[in-house]
């Protein structure tokens, strides 16, 4: 025996990087290293990966269920769960049952299979995710452009000759929305193969400092910078829209940019008019360009904007969908032939603000008027599945001041921290290396088309549920709430089994589908004998995939087992293809350039344009060596860069009377917070910025490390208030701020 060597995908960012791991005979993991074998990565490993194993085996990581904070067994936390949970329902209904779901069940095969059939089962409008403290902007503008919220076309990064980049810092984040392991290396490589990379920041970060250019723009301007470009390009005759793209909405959309000149937009975004031009016509010049705006174009006030402008720089410059531009990956376990409705938002609206559904959530902006405010329809209850909202959500804080006034908090968490610590039920999902992988989300966005599929490095010990059964069973429960056995031998065996059937069902009906008129019996039969009903899903889903092997329709394709046994460090399918004809789902099917809902909006992008401008507007920033709220409890992590300190420009500083290190009171609508100032040139004047996730000094937490060390929680002070009306993202990025020098501590 001894020890072992482990392969399996990095669950903590999107890269998707792969990791060799060393387990030992008691299942620990001893060693960490870069899988060199994977054809993506190629044995990139960043600080974070390399730290996997004392995540995994983090002393606090919780090893059982709590009731009310006492260790209870598996099946007594169920069964209050699902007494509780039907209680709840049959007072108040189901809408008072609310569900949040964060950012890491976006890295599981639990959260996209087993947590949408959990949102089914409760039958609530109250569904939040971080989605609308993040990329929801993207999906609205996707949506609209192309039919679908999941065709977001992603940089080309190892053929492109151009990349304009906005609202994103890789060598930090390691790419997002695009998933590029050592995005930095690939960067890099633009430049040396004689390429250009422009970065658009109100920060000087790390990527932009390995950029060729970097142009400083004021928070929450990206969409005037974005129409000023789009504006030259029009005014210059610099488009060259490919004769073959159907499109709507070229006209509407010259007509829409007018207002918006170089010079027109400067003093707003801070760039000056002929950088503005000279941008618009290097982009318009280069062989392959791609636009690409991430988090910071997103959580702002005209995120939905600023997203479709991207993509309209890149239709407009002939760089969608083909090599070298803004390309759609092609991943292996969705179906090509699936035809999905066009996309719309505002289904329903908010009971409180009116606030639009998008893409079947109400904006966690406003999760806390839903609680707090009186009446039919308020929220009782409360599931969080991986999330932290209370250090995640704009005004956090005010979440944290009203989780105690509800019935019930349910999480599914391995950790008790500043949310789930108002929990009266936590469900804790086992470790990482107990845990099988398969990137479901991210595998969408890759800069190749590839796959991975890793199964637990360690097995589970008995009478441990995977993450997978604890979905399952509390979609069962909420399913047959009332009923007195709903959900306690639930297993996902019969949830995928409905799943398995109805979308073999579909497939064999679906014009184009490798199964076309095929028996959904006999299909059934051929999947992975004697593998669990998950991986039986994933086997169904990677067979019916592009690369698939269709149930018998070729034979060389993919399924689970031959990725699991055949392809252990992942398999490279090769570079992204056009297939633009493949995700088009618009209803007039062609590319809306300029969709009426983002028309509707110029007038407000507009009205910005000479309105006061407060002093200081607070962004944020991420952190290499962190993720979020959660990886603060890896002593390895912390400490260098990697603290709670505000950024400020040093003429603010001055202005202001404040010294490096002196502690400054940092004041909002909503707040107030005291952090360490960092005068430093990397912000421009008039922007100060602080990290979030941090603010772990709250007591009823078992986060040990990081509570020696809390920093404070930024969504103290920002303000959910501020949103993108589109798709009602949270507006992290230009929050008004005042700053209070305080007397230093003697
Ligand atoms: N190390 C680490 N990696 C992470 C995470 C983490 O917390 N730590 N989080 C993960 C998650 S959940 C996500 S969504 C991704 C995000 O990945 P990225 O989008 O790359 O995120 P950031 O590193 O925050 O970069 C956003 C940049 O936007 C800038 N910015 C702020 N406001 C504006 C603005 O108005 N306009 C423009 N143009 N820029 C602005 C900020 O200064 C910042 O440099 O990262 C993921 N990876
Ligand atoms: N001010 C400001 N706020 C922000 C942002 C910002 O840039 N600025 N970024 C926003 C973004 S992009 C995001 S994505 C959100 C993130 O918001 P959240 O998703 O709410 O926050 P996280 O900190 O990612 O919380 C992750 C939680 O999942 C738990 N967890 C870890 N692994 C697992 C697992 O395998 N299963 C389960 N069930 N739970 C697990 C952790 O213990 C932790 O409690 O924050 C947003 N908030
Ligand atoms: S870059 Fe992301 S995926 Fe790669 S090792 Fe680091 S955290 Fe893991
Ligand atoms: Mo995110």
């Amino acid at each position: 025996m001894g020890s072992r060597a482990v392969y399996r995908t990095c669950p903590l960012c999107e890269a998707l990087c792969g990791l060799e791991l060393t387990v030992d005979e008691a299942g620990s993991i001893t060693s960490v290293r870069g899988d060199r074998e994977d054809p993506l990565s190629a044995g990139f490993l960043c600080p974070k990966g390399a730290t996997f194993g004392r995540l995994d085996g983090d002393p606090d990581r919780l090893d059982g269920p709590l009731v009310r904070g006492v260790p209870a067994g598996w099946d007594e936390a169920f069964s209050v769960v699902r007494d509780e949970l039907a209680g709840v329902i049959a007072r108040y209904g189901r809408d008072a049952v609310a569900i949040y779901v964060g950012n890491p069940t976006a890295h599981s095969v639990a959260g996209p299979l087993y947590g949408s059939a959990l949102i089914k089962a409760l039958g609530t409008r109250n569904v939040y995710t971080a989605s609308t403290a993040d990329q929801m902007p993207k999906h609205v503008s996707c949506g609209h452009l192309f039919g679908d919220p999941l065709a977001i076309p992603v940089p080309d990064l190892d053929r492109t000759d151009h990349l304009l980049m906005l609202g994103a810092n890789p060598l930090e984040s390691n790419g997002s929305l695009c998933s590029a392991p050592d995005f930095g290396g690939r960067l890099k490589a633009i430049r040396a193969r004689g390429g250009r990379v422009v970065v658009v920041d109100p920060r000087r970060t790390r990527t932009a400092t390995l950029a060729d250019e970097h142009l400083f723009v004021r928070p929450g301007t990206d969409a005037h910078l974005l129409m000023a470009l789009v504006h030259t390009l029009f005014a210059e005759e610099l488009t060259a829209v490919p004769g073959g793209l159907p499109l709507n909405g070229l006209d509407e959309l010259r007509a829409l940019v007018v207002g918006f000149s170089p010079e027109r937009v400067a003093p707003i975004t801070g760039v000056p008019a002929e950088v503005i031009r000279r941008t618009a016509r290097e982009l318009a010049a280069a062989e392959r360009a791609a636009v690409y705006g991430r988090i910071g174009t997103c959580t702002q006030e005209f995120g939905t904007l600023a997203s479709w402008l991207v993509d309209v720089l890149n239709v407009l410059t002939g760089n969608l969908d083909r090599p070298g531009g803004a390309m759609f990956p092609r991943p292996a376990h969705m179906p090509v032939y699936r035809r999905r409705r066009p996309f719309t938002t505002g289904r329903w609206r908010s009971r409180v603000r009116g606030l639009p559904e998008a893409m079947g959530e109400l904006p966690v902006a406003t999760l806390a008027d839903e609680i707090e405010t009186p009446g039919e329809g308020q929220i009782r209850a409360l599931i969080t599945v991986g999330g932290n909202p209370v250090l995640s959500a704009p005004d956090g804080a005010r979440l944290d001041r009203l989780l105690p006034s509800l019935d019930l908090v349910v999480s599914v968490d391995p950790y008790l921290n500043e949310t789930t610590r108002h929990a009266h039920v936590v469900l804790p999902p086992p470790r990482p290396a107990q845990t099988p992988h398969y990137d479901l989300a991210l595998l969408a966005f890759t800069v190749r088309d590839y796959a991975r599929y890793s199964p637990p490095a360690v097995p589970l010990p008995d009478g441990r549920p995977a993450e997978t059964e604890i979905l399952a069973r509390l979609a069962t429960m909420a399913a047959g709430a009332g009923a007195p056995s709903a959900g306690i031998d639930a297993s996902p065996a019969d949830l995928d089994e409905l799943v398995i059937m109805s979308t073999l069902g579909r497939a064999v009906a679906a014009p184009g589908s490798p199964v076309h008129g095929r028996d959904p019996g006999e299909l059934r039969k051929m999947l992975a004998d004697g593998s669990s009903s998950t991986e039986q899903r994933l086997d169904m889903m990677l067979r019916l995939g592009p690369y698939g092997e269709g149930f018998g329709a070729d034979p060389d394709g993919l399924t689970l087992a031959r990725l699991r046994d055949e392809h252990p460090h992942g398999v490279d399918l090769g570079p992204l293809k056009p297939r633009l004809d493949e995700v088009l789902c618009t209803a007039s099917g062609r590319v809306e350039l300029c969709p009426p809902a983002f028309a509707a909006d110029i007038d407000r992008l507009a009205a910005a344009l000479d309105a006061p401008r407060p002093d200081l507007v607070l962004i944020g920033r991420r952190q290499l060596r962190s993720n979020n709220s959660w990886l603060h409890n890896v002593p390895e992590l912390l400490g260098g860069s990697n603290t709670c300190t505000l950024h400020l420009n040093p003429a603010d500083a001055e202005r202001l009377g404040i010294a490096e290190g002196a502690r400054v009171r940092v004041t909002s609508r909503t707040g107030a917070v005291e952090a360490v100032a960092s005068p430093t040139d990397t912000v421009m004047p008039g922007v100060v910025s602080l990290p979030h996730g941090w603010g772990h000094d709250l007591p009823g937490t078992r986060t040990r490390v990081a509570a020696a060390r809390p920093g404070v929680n930024v969504n103290a002070i920002t303000d959910d208030r501020l949103i993108d009306p589109l798709s009602g993202n949270a507006a992290f990025n230009g929050v008004p701020v005042t700053l209070t020098p305080l007397p230093s501590p003697l």
